[in-house]
């Protein structure tokens, strides 16, 4: 059963909720949050801090590649396929059928909650029209990025994720729904490996692989764990349930929209929301973007704005802390996939970027987080607007060059604001802020013309600030 929308709103709630004319979050029954950059913009922390007055929280795209991460009450929590609604006790949760599961990543992950205070049974749901992501796809993912060879790799998690969802559209995949038959199952498992197999080549252990579904099987049966989500998702928006929509990856690692061919195999974007969860889109009421203050990119691929020791203008970042801004961005911000370990690339706000971001999803409103990794620095800059260095031409707002030979010719016009320095870390008051620091954050919500409702302060659930 799910559990009753929550009757009183407390003013520390609505203060998060901001609700303003403009983004009615308080009383938004569908709320997308978003990655509007290359990820990890901090979707995860959002996705919390909403998930405290709604009711059901769904991933619609994507599997184990995410990493989204929770601070709550002092303990940390590293989400990679489970939905970060499951902290609250109150929720309940959703792999839908956009999503590709890698079951034993999903009970490994569940086994490591369970020294926590969260309590998961029965409050789990799959999609029964879900893919199955196999060991096999995670072999195929290496094996891709090997035959791809040095210095062309697209930098991939290897969680299997390309492959799963060759799979799907090869219409060789096998879905959740198919283990309630566990022989069927068998019998497709066997034909599945066998037709990879041919196409890859690589020693496969289907039978010791077969015991391991069979268990499975038996925990996500017995636990009335598969159901079939479309219609139990709508029936939730149907019966009031107040939903979020928690998105993985981002917005420039989309499939369709994104830097291709370095991006993720699923939709990002809000498009995503309707084929991976079966919403239909005029139910889905904000869309929230997630932006860091700066950008990060992890994996291979273009990146304008990236600072690295000479960086994208070829100028030597001489003057600031650490002399190399990049690096102090990724030490200060703690730039480390959550998944694989990898260190984050590092660079300078990205207007245009975010403009085409926007203009794909959509923003109600957009959530800032990571202000307090700028505090050191003496000047920021902001990257402005793409030239094409060959003609030096500008490129229009929201025009994302769409092929990688393009994008290398792009030139970044930046624009030089003065740091603060000082601490803003844990300030939760607009007010509060330094005043350069207001200014910066002004100076992107006019630039991107989209509320900047939300201002992270820090990685824990209250350092926040709502912009008046
Ligand atoms: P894949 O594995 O096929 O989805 O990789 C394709 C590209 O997508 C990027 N990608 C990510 N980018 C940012 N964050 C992700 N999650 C982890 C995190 C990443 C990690 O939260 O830190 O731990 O490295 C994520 N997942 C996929 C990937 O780097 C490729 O560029
Ligand atoms: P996601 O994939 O978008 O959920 O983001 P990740 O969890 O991969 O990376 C975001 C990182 O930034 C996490 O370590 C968060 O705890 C942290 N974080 C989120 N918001 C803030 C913030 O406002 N300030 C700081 N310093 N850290 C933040
Ligand atoms: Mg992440």
């Amino acid at each position: 059963m799910l559990s009753a929308v929550a009757s009183a709103v407390s003013p520390l709630r609505l203060c998060r909720l901001a609700s303003t004319a403009a983004t009615p979050f308080a009383s938004s029954r569908v709320t997308a949050v978003l990655g509007a950059q290359w990820g990890d913009e901090g979707k995860g922390k959002l996705a919390d801090v909403l998930a405290e007055d709604y009711d059901v929280v769904g991933r619609f795209n994507g599997g184990a590649n995410a990493g989204h991460t929770v601070i709550a009450d002092g303990v940390k929590y590293a989400f990679h396929l489970l939905p970060c609604g499951l902290v609250y006790p109150h929720t309940l949760n959703i792999l839908g059928n956009g999503t590709v599961i890698h079951l034993p990543s999903m009970f490994d992950e569940l086994a490591q909650l369970d020294g926590t205070s969260v309590s998961w049974e029965g409050r789990l749901k799959l999609s029964n029209r879900a893919h199955l992501l196999f060991d096999y796809h995670q072999i195929i993912d290496g094996v891709l990025e090997e035959r791809r060879g040095a210095g062309k790799s697209l930098g991939t998690t290897k969680k299997g994720i390309g492959p799963a969802y060759a799979s799907k559209a090869l219409r060789l995949g096998i879905r959740v729904g198919d283990l309630v038959d566990f022989d069927d199952f068998a019998a497709k498992f066997r034909s599945a490996v066998d037709s990879h197999q041919k196409m890859y080549g690589f020693d496969y252990g289907i039978d010791d692989e077969l015991e391991r579904y069979r268990a499975f099987a038996d925990i996500l049966t017995n636990g009335d764990m598969i159901v079939d989500s479309v219609a139990y998702v709508n029936q939730a928006y149907n019966d009031g349930k107040r939903i979020i929509l928690e998105g993985a990856n981002a917005a420039l690692l989309d499939l369709d929209y994104g830097t291709y061919p370095f991006v993720t195999s699923s939709p990002t974007t809000v498009g995503g929301v309707c084929t991976g969860l079966g919403l239909a889109p005029g139910k889905i009421e904000c869309t929230v973007g997630v932006v860091k203050a700066y950008t990060t990119r992890v994996g291979w691929g273009p990146f304008p704005t990236e600072l690295t020791d000479v960086n994208a203008g070829g100028e030597r970042a001489e003057g600031a802390p650490g002399a190399d801004i990049g690096a102090h961005l990724q030490s200060v911000g703690g730039e480390i996939g959550v998944t694989t370990g990898r260190k984050r690339r590092c660079g300078w706000l990205d207007i245009p970027l975010l403009q085409y971001s926007n203009m794909v999803n959509g923003y109600s409103a957009v959530n800032v987080t990571k202000l307090d990794v700028l505090d050191d620095l003496e000047t920021i800059k902001i990257g402005v607007a793409y030239r094409d260095s060959t003609t030096g031409e500008t490129l229009a707002p929201g025009h994302m060059p769409s092929t990688i030979a393009e994008l290398a010719r792009v030139e970044v016009v930046y624009e030089e604001v003065p740091g603060w320095q000082s601490s803003t870390q844990g300030i939760t008051e607009w007010a509060e802020l330094p005043p350069n620091a207001q200014a910066y954050i002004q100076r992107m919500e006019d630039l991107l013309e989209v509320p900047m409702t939300w201002i992270g302060t820090g990685p824990g659930r209250d350092e926040m600030v709502i912009k008046p």
